[in-house]
């Protein structure tokens, strides 16, 4: 009570300070809209306010969409799409030339495929704790892992697995991400071709595929990257050790009992036959020691690709059995490496294995036996360190900050069970709306979580949302998790497709660019081949083919004219000159399917066959300054052997001296009112303030192109040429607009973060 005693003293007290007409008092509010103080709680616990930033930022997978979605925590405000396996006109990615090449990276068999199923996000780590650098996310549908850069958030690189034919235990990296792994789902024939399902025991196979990545170059090594074959037991999620466990990979199985369905041919459905055991197998692999024999030769190609066999991985004891609950889903290890949480989603208990205790039966030699394919299997209870009821249907585990402390995601039960994992007691139980997947803990599955909120990824919205027909969104449910009680917080709509798990990094740990280095590649991370400077902007033809290398900045796109003959191949490539934080520009052109986003000091590409004569305009699609609209252009295709007519030329307005004169004065004018802002600016400690520095430098620019068109004005005026005086008049005043516009926004700036007066700066 004391603490909305002051909360409504504060509003009221801020409501006489800020706007002695606003008579809605807190409790005003809460009553109007049916609040309770709890509600009010969790709003104060989310809400960020405005111009304010969030202390995490969440990576989610967007499932069907194939992109990764980020939102802020607590705030739960969406920040981006990124686009990963799908083309995404915004970013304009699977348009240019630079980002259809990751996207062809991903070709199956030859195929575009152009849509992604992603499940599992994984941030690179650096001794097992988040470092800011990457993230990875796995396509089940087409084995896939993307390898996005957190400097500008985009897609790199897309690597398709030469082996599986469906992917699901990936994302996770090793502690330093030498290697993400990518586990197989449905088992399938290694080679690529037609395999009956009579032979499945003999020739369908799942396996661990390890991915090599370059952290000097930030991509993945295809060819240090190799494959830990498996049973056809339906591989599921994975993790890897840490800490004393580091070295070893952990991956689960759901349909040990190798059951081939056919509903069709009378049988009953895998659904039936895959559950039909009491225990599935946890795989555990040595991937250090696997490593080292691909490195001695003994692995065999299959596709190209390095793969240990069964035989190879049993001969050289890299590989064992443990059997586990049922339809298990996540296996999660602990913060210090001891430990790994596995649990059964037809059963109610979760199963925490000792790493010790494994080691020691395999030292020992401790085995109850031998699967089909000789692969030891340890025995469970020589395994466990103990097992709790947590629930019916427990997925997905996550560690918090306090030692011990776990949240299991219970599926059936629509809960998510806070428990201890050394003593084995439950603590705490919370309703999800509704069938929780996975579950998520800020740095929860690092060396070192962080606690603090708790999200949970539900399946089913149901009723929390107003209702938009019979596709539902998805719901992200935010959990205090800081007290001995767990607080639901908020509901956040996903539209845009199942996310299944998400990884969310304290903000502190990222540092994103803001601009590119002029003329930059994103894609290749190279200066791009087709870097064009300002002034530089030409049109190169060649029998068959026009290139064009133009350059984009507030207001035009150079070049405004663009003339090729039918049949031409068009290359377009530009850079965006800018360097103003946020100054984006857009290019769209009609019926070439050509959508380009060209943030500042990016260059990129579009090609296409100019196969129809006719007029295409193309625009600026970013509202990037009060002449957006003037930001335009046209490509004329001219029908082959087209002979320009005499007295075609001309069109538009003229103008005169007098209106010279009218716009001189204007820009006169304007120039006082830019000095104003200068003066003011300068009189400050504006340095102080690194975003008003950017845009000090940017509106120098503009005055710089100011200067120049106020040149070229005054040359034609003293040819008393009035037409392009008057012309070039106007553009000196559009630069003076921007430099104004740019300007007021750094006084703004300075007037709301508190600069102060410096002394002594003469302007
Ligand atoms: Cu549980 Cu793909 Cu990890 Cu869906 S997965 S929930
Ligand atoms: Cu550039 Cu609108």
């Amino acid at each position: 009570m004391v603490n909305l005693h002051k909360l409504v003293l504060l509003a009221a007290a801020l409501a006489v300070t800020a706007n002695v007409f606003a008579t809605e008092s807190l409790e005003d509010v809460m009553k109007r809209r049916g609040l309770t103080e709890k509600n009010v709680l969790a709003a104060a616990k989310t809400y960020v306010p405005t111009g304010q930033r969030d202390e995490y930022l969440a990576f989610s997978s967007g499932g069907q969409s194939g992109h990764v979605i980020v939102y802020g925590i607590p705030s739960m405000r969406i920040l981006k799409y990124i686009a990963v396996f799908t083309p995404e006109p915004w970013q304009g990615y699977g348009f240019d030339d630079e980002s259809k090449a990751v996207l062809s990276q991903g070709k199956i068999l030859g195929k575009d495929i152009t849509y992604g199923d992603t499940h599992h996000p994984a941030l690179s780590e650096t001794d097992g704790n988040y470092d800011g650098k990457y993230l990875f996310i796995n396509d089940k549908a087409n084995p896939r892992i993307a390898v996005i850069d957190l400097h500008d958030f985009e897609t790199k690189q897309i690597v398709v697995n030469p082996v599986f034919k469906s992917s699901h235990g990936g994302a996770f990296v090793t502690e330093n991400t030498e290697y993400v792994i990518e586990a197989a789902q449905y088992p399938a024939p290694f080679e690529n071709e037609y395999v009956p399902l009579e032979q499945f025991n003999e020739r369908y196979r799942g396996g661990m595929t390890y991915w090599k990545f370059d952290r000097k170059i930030g991509r993945i090594d295809p060819t240090k990257s190799f494959t830990v074959m498996a049973p056809p037991y339906s591989q599921d999620l994975s993790d890897f050790g840490k800490g004393p466990s580091n070295g070893w990979s952990f991956t689960n199985s759901f349909c040990s009992e190798r059951y081939v369905g056919g509903i069709m041919q009378g049988k009953p459905p895998f659904e039936a036959g895959c559950s039909a055991k009491d225990t599935d197998f946890l795989h555990v692999v040595n991937w250090k020691k696997a490593a080292e024999l691909v490195a001695a030769g003994k692995a065999t190609k299959i596709n190209g690709h390095d793969v240990i066999t069964i035989e190879t991985a049993v001969k050289e004891g890299i590989m064992f059995l443990i059997p586990e609950h049922k339809s298990p889903h996540g296996v999660d290890v602990s913060p210090d490496g001891k430990y790994l949480i596995v649990s059964g989603k037809l059963d109610s208990h979760a199963s925490v294995f000792s790493f010790e205790k494994i080691q020691a039966a395999i030292n020992a030699g401790n085995f109850e036996g031998k699967d089909d394919y000789g692969i030891p299997i340890i025995k469970m209870q020589d395994a466990l360190h103990l097992q709790v009821e947590v629930g019916l249907g427990p997925l997905h585990t996550q560690y918090d900050s306090k030692p011990c402390v776990v949240y299991t995601s219970i599926y059936v039960d629509s809960q998510v069970t806070k428990w201890d994992y050394c003593e084995g007691k439950v603590l705490d139980k919370i309703s999800i709306h509704y069938n929780i997947g996975h579950l998520m803990t800020m740095h929860g599955d690092t060396v070192a979580p962080e606690g603090k909120y708790l999200v949970a990824l539900n399946k089913l919205a149901i009723d929390r949302f107003n209702p938009v027909g019979p596709l539902h969104p998805q719901n992200h449910q935010l959990i205090d998790i800081s007290g001995d009680k767990m607080e639901l917080l908020y509901d956040m709509p996903i539209p845009l497709g199942e996310p299944h798990y998400a990884a969310a990094i304290n903000v502190k740990l990222l540092k994103p660019a803001i601009r590119y280095k002029s003329g930059w590649n994103s894609r290749t991370n190279k200066k791009s081949l087709f870097k064009t400077r300002a002034g530089r902007e030409k049109i190169v033809k060649t029998p068959g083919k026009v290139e064009v290398f133009g350059t984009t900045i507030r207001s035009h796109i150079t070049p405004e004219i663009i003339e090729v003959e039918e049949g031409d191949q068009v290359v377009l490539h530009f850079t965006n000159l800018e360097r103003a934080e946020d100054e984006t520009h857009g290019f769209a052109m009609y019926g070439q399917n050509v959508n380009l986003s060209l943030e500042p000091g990016k260059t990129v590409s579009a090609t296409f066959i100019a196969d129809k004569a006719g007029v295409y305009p193309y625009y600026c699609t970013e509202f990037c300054s009060a002449l957006h609209l003037e930001m335009e252009g046209y490509l004329l295709v001219k029908p082959k052997g087209y002979v320009t007519e005499v007295g075609e030329a001309s069109v538009g307005a003229t103008y005169n001296e007098a209106d010279y004169d009218k716009q001189v004065k204007t820009n006169v004018k304007t120039q006082a009112i830019i000095d104003s802002v200068v003066g003011f600016i300068l009189g400050q400690n504006y340095k102080d303030f690194p975003p008003v520095v950017a845009l000090f430098e940017d509106a120098v620019d503009q005055l710089g192109f100011a200067k120049e068109a106020k040149a070229k004005a005054d040359a034609a005026a003293a040819k008393q040429d009035w037409q392009n005086a008057t012309l070039w008049a106007g553009q000196w005043w559009q630069y003076q607009v921007k430099t104004a516009d740019i300007g007021l926004r750094a006084k703004t700036y300075l007037e709301q973060n508190g600069a102060v007066k410096v002394e002594g700066v003469k302007k």
